[in-house]
């Protein structure tokens, strides 16, 4: 994947982990300084929110019932709270403080606060990695999230690839994954099927349907590749700070957390920009001219 270039943060192993697994841990990316400033600047955002004016829309991932209302559909150049799906009764209330009914606040953090624009826009080691990995040509950013993983009630994360989200032609998503807090299995840690980034197709893209709303739209592969994946689930668990870049392609999920403890992690994209990579008007987050998605290696 790398060329002769001179490595400027990672190593060879480094490269050839991602490219054998589609996946790669990297321990301490972030200071300490950096994980806490994210940490209490979601803290923050999670205490000044307002409840009230809020559409109570919940954070739901189904095959058949992925949230997709106006709240969600807007909110790739907001900040936005989307709900656990067990934080509202049958009425609609909160079962629980604002604080702690969170799943992820989302979408355009990395453009609009300051603290994570620091770390996603503004970061050299990230750039000094992105150019080792050439992975893309001219990649973009979009997407961000922080994903709280509340105690007792975090939803379950299941089995998925991030092309199918954040759909390009040809596939270019990449995810960056930071650990705030320490991810263990009580709490809902990620879990990876190493390779299978290079055995699953993309079969289905998540778009906006016609008439409101999201689902999936079926894709017609020509790619030569077993459609069989196997080996077992590899659990990582991260200290934080840690950060996991993650292939497009790559099967994931996490559990849900029922332990006493949160599981914040900090997460944004990065795909390709045209001529090498197409992000057309059927996917779910669109671009403003307001707010284009912002180039990383400018
Ligand atoms: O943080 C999690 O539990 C899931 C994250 C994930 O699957 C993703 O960012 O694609």
């Amino acid at each position: 994947m790398n060329g002769t270039k001179a490595l400027e943060y990672l190593g060879q192993e480094d490269i050839d982990k991602f490219d054998r697994d589609g996946y790669l841990c990297i321990r301490g990316f972030l200071t300490p300084d950096e994980t806490n400033g994210l940490l209490q600047r979601a803290k923050q955002l999670l205490d000044e929110f307002d409840i009230e004016s809020h559409p109570k829309t919940k954070f739901t991932t189904g095959d058949d019932n992925h949230v997709g209302d106006d709240y969600f559909l807007t909110s790739g150049d907001k900040i936005r709270f989307f709900l656990e799906e067990d934080a509202l009764d049958g009425q609609g209330r909160l079962t629980r403080e604002k604080q702690k009914a969170v799943n992820k606040i989302g979408h355009g953090l990395h453009e609009l606060d300051p603290v994570f624009r620091n770390v996603t826009l503004k970061n050299q080691r990230l750039k000094a990695l992105v150019r080792d990995l050439q992975f893309h040509k001219d990649p973009v950013a979009l997407q961000s999230m922080v994903i709280t993983k509340q105690q007792h009630i975090g939803g379950e994360v299941p089995e998925h690839n991030d092309s199918t989200f954040l759909y390009t032609d040809p596939p270019s998503a990449l995810g960056f994954w930071f650990a705030l807090e320490k991810c263990a299995t009580e709490n809902g840690a990620l879990s990876f099927l190493p390779g299978s980034h290079k055995t699953t197709q993309i079969t289905k893209r998540f778009v906006r349907v016609p008439g409101g709303g999201t689902g999936f739209e079926e894709l017609t592969t020509t790619a030569d590749v077993p459609s069989q994946v196997k080996g077992d689930y590899i659990l990582e668990t991260c200290e934080p700070g840690d950060l996991v870049i993650i292939h497009g392609s790559v099967l994931h999920k996490s559990e849900r957390n029922t332990s006493p403890n949160t599981r914040f992690a900090y997460t944004f994209h990065m795909i390709d920009s045209p001529p090498y990579a197409i992000y057309d008007e059927k996917n779910w987050l669109q671009p403003t001219p307001e707010l284009p998605f912002s180039k990383i290696l400018d």
